[in-house]
Order: structure tokens, then sequence, then C-alpha cells
């Protein structure tokens, strides 16, 4: 199958607006000295090739290569080198600057270097004079983890660009596309890729014996070029389905033995390996529980095992009941990751991470933060982020996730008991907050064997932006999307400014025509696309909306389930009071009568139709502003964003007569502006 180059796919820019300057671009970057030496130098050194070959339409002279190289060149150039002596520079961030005739490309890593190297490239894009440049850049997070949910049946989980790249029919793919789609992944500064879903079925339990390790290996090696580590999913109870045990109790020593001899003999064919990402105790899967043990127990026991080697252990905290009773109103889904790991926090390993999804749910369009952050003091955490959008449009409709991401992000979290020290979740996932090396960001990420990579063509502009914005979380949405366009698409204004101002506001319109101020949920049993109101409100998963005839919502206030006392104090009781609770999280926490004024002078009723009538219309904006860019963009893109566009068009027709049509039947409110409600 075939594939796109993405946001890699470079063309040659104008370089005459430079020609008046000093430096011909052309000369300064036909000459490179290499002082360096390493396998991702090595690769560097190619990317820039690429780069700028493709971008300035030159071929590069390497001059001199080696780590021991110290005389400046004569002439123009550029200049790689590997430094220990630039105290600005974090691990893995680069300078780039220029300095008597040459431009350099610093780091203190190799993959600092080849970071420099995809920075460099996009400026180049941009057809900036590159001698102006002076640039340091440091990552704001240590681990920029992406997570594919692929089964290596080649199915994939919540996927909605195709099938897997690297599985098929129980085997492991190699192919050019997985050297293609790991150079996708550096150039957003990506170093961890999980490789198989959380949900580690039966054949995936087998990729930690013999039968798979040797491809692992290979894959270890594809990825470690492009300064990648390789992670796999392991299944908790792998010691009775795999070995021959008839326990998985993590404190029995004949398991902590197997897992043991099991790691060693991992690392002594993949000794690149990350480690492992563990869901266990959730939606079915095995884990701690079953024995009386608690996760601490069983992360640390894998935690362990892995230490020798450096590996790490990332253990989910997306652990809840799945067999709820709908007529207990006392069990509240949200509560649950709090209750099973909070008094746990300072037990773990220090190699074992926990990874917390960013809301106390599942990824809808609007939820609070998980009060796990800023709830956890003295353990790893890495934030969990879904780029497939499940709940956001599954890549038909267009939703930009990332200013949904800065607002996590920027949550103050008060975890200080001085108020005036900041403990947003930027501060604690960098490590900031609490001195801990070993967190970061995981992304579930949105890619398939589709062309396109992941299905919308817009929908990539989610993947580019949640590796920029691991790596400079200082961005604005606005910039990544301008960037993320300048490298895919086109700096055409007209372009630029359509597809911009489409990105910005997609999030906002989403949330207008589905599910109204964070209650969430309402969408079609399974496949999650669609509405159904009531398709989950008499089921086992906890999501409920609770309407009646006099209104809806959740009340998790202290006479309510109690889950806004999870959080520290100032946001506890801003969340418990109806009145100071943001009004886009409102139903997520109170239960609140249709006749309800809001903020906005209308009553609930009214909001929903009013939000819904506008939802549409905006989509229907969107469609048109699309159409106008035919021949300004590469014609198979437009044609099918268009497409998407369409379907988006008839998803968001139904949902807003559907929501309309329920809550006007509960209610018996008419629409004061009299539009056709059925
Ligand atoms: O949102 C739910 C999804 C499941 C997923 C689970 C999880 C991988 O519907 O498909 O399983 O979350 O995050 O583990």
């Amino acid at each position: 199958m075939s594939y796109g180059k993405g946001w890699l796919a470079y063309h040659k820019i104008k370089t005459e607006k430079n020609d008046s300057r000093q430096i011909s671009i052309q000369k300064l970057c036909s000459f490179l000295t290499v002082r360096a030496k390493g396998k991702i130098i090595d690769t560097a050194v190619e990317e820039y090739r690429t780069a700028a070959e493709q971008i300035l339409g030159i071929t590069v002279t390497v001059n001199e290569r080696g780590s021991s190289v110290s005389k400046q060149p004569a002439v123009p150039g550029v200049i790689f080198e590997l430094t220990e002596k630039a105290p600005d520079l974090k691990k893995d961030g680069f300078r780039i600057f220029f300095a008597e005739n040459q431009l350099f490309l610093s780091a203190n890593t190799e993959s600092g270097l080849l970071y420099a190297v995809f920075e460099l490239a996009r400026r180049m894009m941009d057809g900036i004079y590159l001698p102006d440049l002076d640039i340091t850049t440091n990552p704001a997070m240590n681990l920029r983890m992406i997570n594919h949910w692929d089964n290596m049946d080649g199915s994939i989980e919540r996927g909605y660009s195709g099938n897997s790249f690297f599985f098929k029919e129980g085997q492991i793919l190699h192919s050019d596309r997985i050297h293609a789609y790991v150079r996708l992944m550096a150039s957003i500064g990506i170093n961890a890729i999980v490789i198989n879903n959380v949900n580690v079925h039966e054949r995936e339990s087998y990729l930690i014996t013999d039968k798979y390790l040797d491809s692992l290996k290979k894959y270890a090696d594809v990825f470690a070029a492009y300064g990648i580590q390789l992670y796999i999913c392991v299944n908790f109870a792998a010691s009775i389905d795999i070995g021959s045990l008839p326990t998985a109790d993590p404190l029995s020593g004949d398991v902590i033995s197997w897992w043991q001899d099991t790691v060693r003999h991992i690392y002594d064919i993949v000794p690149e390996l990350g480690g492992f990402v563990v869901k266990a105790d959730s939606e079915g899967r095995p884990g701690p529980f079953t024995y009386g043990r608690t996760q601490a127990d069983g992360a640390n026991m894998l935690g362990r095992a892995l230490k020798p080697y450096g590996g790490l252990l990332i253990w989910r905290c997306f652990v809840y009941n799945c067999g709820q009773d709908w007529r207990d109103r006392k069990t509240d889904r949200a509560k649950a990751s709090y209750d099973y790991f909070k008094d746990l926090d300072g037990s773990f390993e220090e190699n074992v991470i926990l990874q917390i999804k960013n809301g106390p749910m599942d990824f809808q369009i609007r939820e609070p933060v998980s009060p796990l952050f800023g709830g956890l003091k003295n353990t790893n955490s890495i934030l969990e982020v879904q780029i497939a959008g499940e709940y956001t449009g599954q890549q038909k409709d267009v939703c930009y996730l990332v200013p949904m991401w800065k607002e996590i992000l920027e949550f103050e979290t008060y975890a200080f008991s001085d108020k005036d020290k900041s403990s947003t979740v930027r501060d604690i996932v960098s490590g900031n907050a609490f001195r801990n090396i070993n967190c970061g960001m995981a992304g579930v990420t949105n890619t398939g064997n589709d062309y396109n990579w992941t299905g919308n063509d817009l929908a990539a502009v989610n993947l580019y932006g949640y590796g920029r914005l691991c790596f400079c979380p200082d961005m604005t949405a606005e910039q990544i999307a301008r960037e993320w366009i300048t490298m895919t698409l086109s700096s055409d204004s007209q372009v630029m400014n359509t597809v911009t101002n489409i990105l910005m506001h997609s999030r906002s319109t989403y949330e207008k025509y589905t599910v109204p101020l964070g209650i969430g949920w309402m969408v079609t049993p399974h496949s999650h696309y669609g509405p159904d109101v009531d398709g989950y409100e008499y089921d086992k998963w906890g999501t409920y909306h609770r309407a009646d005839r006099n209104g809806l919502g959740v009340d998790r206030t202290k006479k309510g389930t109690g889950f806004t006392a999870q959080y520290n104090e100032p946001n506890a009781s801003m969340y418990n009071n109806m009145d100071t609770c943001p009004e886009e999280l409102l139903l997520f926490f109170h239960r609140v009568r249709y006749d309800k004024v809001l903020k906005t002078g209308k009553t609930l009723i009214q909001h929903i139709y009013d939000t819904h009538f506008e939802g549409v219309e905006e989509v229907k904006n969107m469609r048109k502003e699309w159409a106008a860019l035919e021949n300004k963009i590469p014609e198979d893109v437009f044609r099918r964003v268009g497409e998407r566009f369409e379907m988006q068009m008839q998803n968001a027709v139904e949902w807003r007569d559907r929501i309309n049509t329920y809550f006007y039947r509960m209610s018996g409110a008419k629409d004061e502006k009299g539009r056709k409600i059925y």
C-alpha cells in the first residue's frame, strides 16, 4: 500500500527574497561539516541532505566528519556539533545560531542534533533568512510517547484510518512505511512508541517470546536510528497465559522469577527496548486485584524486573468498575482512578510511571482535568490524551484538539500549600513541580495504513500538534496549526487563513452540535460515532446523563457523589458551587433544571437548542470555506477533505435533531425561535 509523506512532503521554496542579503542560502547550506559521530548523527546528516535538496534545490557536500574535526572551514557552511559546554541546553535540546560565517546546529545529544535538523527544515520551508536564526529549544517533557492501539490481526482499536502498518494476520510487518513513519515521528520530537494495543489479547501476549523477539529487534533498530525507543504492552497474566504458572500474583516468588527470566531474555535480544505499558484491572484485563493486591504491588513487581536494564514500567490508571448498575447513584466512575491510586502515592519504584487520562472519565469533548494531577506528588506521571478522536469526530468530523490539550496543560492543580507556587499539569508532567524525571505525555495515535495516514487529511494536524506540544508547550495552538499548514498544504495566504480558521473553531463547533456542557457520551454504543442519547443510559459503563422532565446532569458535589472533593482547594469549592463552576462543565458537576438561567441570560434548554442549531450552521460554513480552496491545494487532499465535510454535515444534522428532539420531548419547552424540532 502506498503512503504520502505528510508534513515531510518538502517542496522547493522561492529564495529570491533572500537574494539581496549578504550570504547565499544555497551556498551556505551546500557545505556541511559534521563534528560528531553516531548512528543518529548519520540520520541527521541524511535528513539534512534531504531537506536541503528538496527545499533549497541544492546538493550538499559533506566536508569533514568525525568527533575530532575542529578547524573552522574557510567558506560559509553549516556545522553540526555535539557540545557539553552549553549550560542552557537540556537533554535533547538544541541551538541554532550563526557565527563566523557558519550556521551552527549544536546539541548535547545525538537526538538533539536530529531535532535541530528538523527545526531547520521548518525554518527553510518558512523561507526565512537562515543567518538570522538564533534559537535555543529544550523539550519540555522527557517522555514524548505515542501509543498505538494496534492488534496483531491488523485491526486497530478505535482506529479510523485503515489497518495497522505494524501487524497483519499475526505477523510483524517490515516495510518502507515503518521508516517513513519513524521519520515523521522523530521530526516532531517523539522519542517513545508503543506498537501494540493496551488490550493485550491472546496473540499479542506472545510478543515477549522468541516467536517475535527477532522481529521486534529489527523495529528497535529502525526506531533507534531516529532516537526513538520501542515499547510494548504486556499481559499482566502472561505468567499464566504463556508461562506455565497457575498464578499471576505479583507477590508470588514464582511469578517474580518468571518475569525476571522473561525480561532478561527480552533484553538479551532487544537491548534497546524502552519498557512495558500495562492496562490492568480495567475493562476485563487481568490485574493484581484478583489476588487481593494493590496496583502498586502489580506495577512494582514488573518495574523491578525491568530496572536492571534501564527499562520503564508504565502503568495505566484507567481502572474503574465497568459493571455498574445504572440504578446505583452513589458509585461514580469519575471517582475511581483517584480512589484507587491516591493513597499509593510515593509507593512506586523509581522506574514506574503512572499514565493518567486527561479527564476522570474517558476522552470526551469536554471534561475537567483528572484530580490525580495535583493529587499525586511523589509519583512519576504521564498525561494520556487521545489523538484518535474516538468521541471527537473520529477523523470524519474535523476537530482540532491542540486547544483542548493546551487548556489541560495550563490547568492549575494547586498541589502546593503555598498557592503561589505553580503546579499546573504542565509543571507536573514536565517534571518541574515535583522534580520527577520520568514524566511526559502519551498520545493514543490516529494513524493507520490509509494513504494519508490519518483518514481525514486535516486530522494529521492533531498528530503533528501533539508532538510539537510535548516539545514546545509554549507554542500557541494557532502557531502549531500554521506551521502544519505551511509544511503540509501551502503557505498561500488564503489557504493559511481559511484552514487556520476552520481548525481554530472546529472544537467549539463540534461541541455545539454534540453533547452539552460537559455531560459526555450520548453516542451510538460500541462505535461511539453519532448520537444516541440513551445509548448508554441503562448500561453498565457508569456513563449517565440522568435526564428527566425537569433537568439533567450528574450531581458530583459533596451532596451528590462527592467527586468535587477530590480536587485541591480552591478548585474543589469552585466546582462544588453551581455559581462558580465553569459553565462549560456545568452538567458534569451539577444536576441542572431546564429553566435555569445561564450566564448568557438563556435558559439551559434554550442554550441546548441554540448551540445545536448554531453548530450545524458552522459546519455549513466550514464546508463552504473549504470549497473555495479548489486549485489552491493538492487536488487529492481537496477531494478527500471535501468528502469528510459531507459526512460531518450529515453527522451534525443528526446530532442536532436527535438532541433537540429528545430534550424537547423530555421538557416540553418550546424553542423561543420556533425552529423545526421533531
Ligand atoms: O475509551 C475506551 C475505549 C477502549 C479503550 C479504553 C482504554 C483500548 O473505548 O476501546 O481500550 O478506553 O483506554 O483502555
